[in-house]
């Protein structure tokens, strides 16, 4: 698929800000600075598109990006970090499971991994809460740029064998890095065939 048309639509601190409109959306979470608006950028081909900073926490509300007049690529702020206040977060804030549970224009989400990490607790439990609420979702790992081919296939056959500890049914995986560009077209394809879904 080719990106012709991305623009910033709103941010919404509520779900019941969400555009009204009958287009679906196909969302990016992750732990916090794991580089959901970095790949927000890279895919769209526009640099600045979606806020990107070192310091985690960047992205506080649910942004909404018109893609081709046709969908939407939604950014949303991250989970796990622990400086954001105790009465906002939980352990996902509610903002996250308000969207990503409730939300009736979510129509696919990628969570986002850190390739160079092991699997992380709190990516593995927010990955079972998709799961038992039966929210379409596969996994992008991210900074692959940071690890060469051979470690890549390490990290991810290790996040592979952690998940099916607890599923029989693996869900799709892709490898990115926004740095490079390395996935974008893999990524643009399988939005693509959701999208005919
Ligand atoms: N080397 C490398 N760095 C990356 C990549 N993607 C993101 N980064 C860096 O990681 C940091 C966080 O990127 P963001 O895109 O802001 O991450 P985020 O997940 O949106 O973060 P929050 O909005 O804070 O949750 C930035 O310093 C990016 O430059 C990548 O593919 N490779
Ligand atoms: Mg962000």
């Amino acid at each position: 698929m080719q990106i012709t048309k991305a623009e910033f639509k709103c941010s919404s601190e509520r779900i019941s800000q969400v555009p009204k409109d009958d287009l679906r959306d196909i969302a990016f979470i992750g732990r916090s600075n794991v580089g959901k608006s970095s790949l927000i950028n890279r895919l769209t081909g526009r640099q600045g598109l979606a806020k990107v900073s070192g310091t985690p926490g960047k992205t506080r509300l649910i942004n909404h990006f018109r893609i081709n007049d046709a969908w939407y690529l939604v950014d949303l702020p991250g989970y796990g970090y622990a400086r954001t206040s105790k009465v906002q977060r939980g352990e996902f804030s509610k903002l996250i499971t308000d969207y990503v549970l409730r939300c009736e224009k979510l129509h696919f989400l990628f969570v986002l991994v850190d390739i160079r990490l092991e699997p992380q607790r709190i990516d593995l439990r927010f990955i079972e809460m998709l799961g038992e609420n039966g929210v379409p979702f596969g996994i992008i790992f991210t900074k692959a740029d940071k690890l060469s081919k051979t470690q890549r296939e390490k990290s991810v056959e290790r996040f592979r064998k952690a998940l099916s500890e607890q599923w029989e049914e693996l869900p799709p995986m892709l490898v990115s890095s926004s740095e490079q560009g390395l996935g974008r077209e893999e990524i643009l394809d399988f939005i693509e065939s959701c999208l005919k879904v």
